[in-house]
């Protein structure tokens, strides 16, 4: 039986960290997998995580299920972290779901089963785990351009054009905020434009959010997703605690569906629970109650937040120093798209041989895409990099 399995390509991102672990090289800087790190290259569990932890191990008194769609309570609670008020509770559906994957996952099974037929729009570049789910489960996909490799921001014009192609009964796949891998993204009066098309041409958005609070803030990275919820009949927003809660190995996700009034929310949350028992039963629960109990409590929230100011802060920190020495040792300013993008990633949008030369000579790693983890980076590391990436030649 198992010889007739085929191979499977890598997850080109995983890959790099064992190339990582494998360098003796006590100078090597790791700008691969996106994971939040500190100046010590530590990924911290966040005090309110551990505050948070501690209550649950003297309150908890049952393991027991909780329920196919996970606890009400974790719904309510990321539905006000990332709808506010854009659209009614009882509009919306949602199950939560291993990690921000596992929405992302159901969410295109929920459409393939709503619309065998239906096209998904994918930016170009995206997350490569948006194309393998797609190409794992041989649905359609379309690719809208995005990424502008001249400036290094996004080829808006290209990517309307392009998504004015679509029509009733696709879907786009947007990224919330911080575009990974590009961290190029588009502004307010742009989203605005996106939706004007969707209402053009009928076509739903379904949104991956997974890095709100690490772009201009809290509310600020919610706001496109949310004008594009409160504007479309219908999408989805797939959601991932991981890196802004820090619990990435708790997979903790939801998945919600806005839906057109209160009985189609039914029908809704009725697939979601199906699409649940299907494929694993319950949902994690460990990671969502963490992050209900710290959305709940004022005290664990503030501080929460203010931890993830922080984290912010030293990105965008590294971002301008990153930019600022680069124009410095270039004496010009083509890399001042640093400063602009937002997130944990920026492409350098360089070659893959400039990549594995960093990589060979320098003992920088990172993407083969040219995407680099603002976040791998410190104060000290920050000019070696500058210096690698201007005598490499990029
Ligand atoms: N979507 C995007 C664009 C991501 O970068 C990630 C990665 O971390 C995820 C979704 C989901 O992550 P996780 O499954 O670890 O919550
Ligand atoms: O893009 C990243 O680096 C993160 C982490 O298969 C990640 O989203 C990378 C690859 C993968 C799962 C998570």
């Amino acid at each position: 039986m198992f010889s007739t399995l085929k191979t499977h390509p890598a997850d080109k991102i995983l890959a790099l960290i064992q190339l990582y672990k494998d360098d003796p090289r006590p100078t090597k800087i790791d700008l691969g997998v996106g994971v939040y790190k500190n100046a010590e290259g530590i990924t911290p569990v966040m005090r309110a995580v551990k505050a948070a932890e501690k209550q649950l191990w003297e309150q908890e008194t049952t393991k027991s299920y909780v329920a196919l769609a996970g606890d009400p309570a974790f719904s309510d609670a990321m539905f006000d972290l990332v709808l506010g008020n854009a659209v009614a509770r009882d509009q919306v559906a949602a199950a939560a779901t291993p990690g921000g994957t596992g929405a992302v996952r159901q969410a295109f099974e929920m459409i393939r089963m709503a619309n065998p037929e239906a096209r998904i729009f994918v930016s170009n570049p995206t997350w490569p785990n948006h194309l393998s789910i797609l190409k794992h489960l041989e649905m359609p996909v379309v690719e809208y351009r995005y990424f502008d490799s001249e400036s290094r921001g996004v080829d808006f014009e290209g990517m309307l054009a392009d998504l004015g192609q679509m029509k009733a009964g696709d879907v786009v796949l947007l990224h919330g905020c911080c575009h990974n891998p590009t961290g190029a993204n588009l502004n307010l009066t742009q989203w605005q434009q996106v939706i004007d098309m969707l209402l053009k041409t009928g076509a739903m958005p379904m949104i991956d959010i997974a890095y709100q609070g690490f772009g201009d803030g809290l509310e600020e990275d919610a706001a496109a997703t949310r004008l594009v919820a409160s504007s479309v009949p219908e999408c989805l927003i797939a959601a991932s605690c991981s890196k802004n809660f820090g619990v990435y190995r708790e997979r903790t996700g939801i998945l919600m569906a806005v839906a057109q009034d209160k009985s189609l929310r039914g029908l809704t949350q009725g697939s979601l629970n199906y699409l649940n028992r299907q494929n694993f039963s319950f949902p994690p629960d460990h990671g969502a109650r963490l992050v209900t109990m710290i959305l709940n409590d004022a005290d664990l929230r503030a501080d929460w937040a203010a931890e993830l100011e922080d984290v912010r802060l030293s990105m965008l920190g590294l971002r301008q120093q990153l930019a600022d020495e680069l124009q410095r040792l270039s004496g010009s300013d083509r890399f001042g798209f640093i400063a602009q993008h937002r997130g944990m990633f920026s492409r350098l949008g360089t070659t893959p041989e400039m990549v594995e030369r960093l990589r060979a000579e320098h003992a920088i790693y990172m993407v083969g895409d040219s995407r680099l983890n603002i976040a791998g980076l410190n104060a000290t590391t920050v000019p070696i990099l500058a210096k690698a990436i201007i005598d490499t030649g990029i």
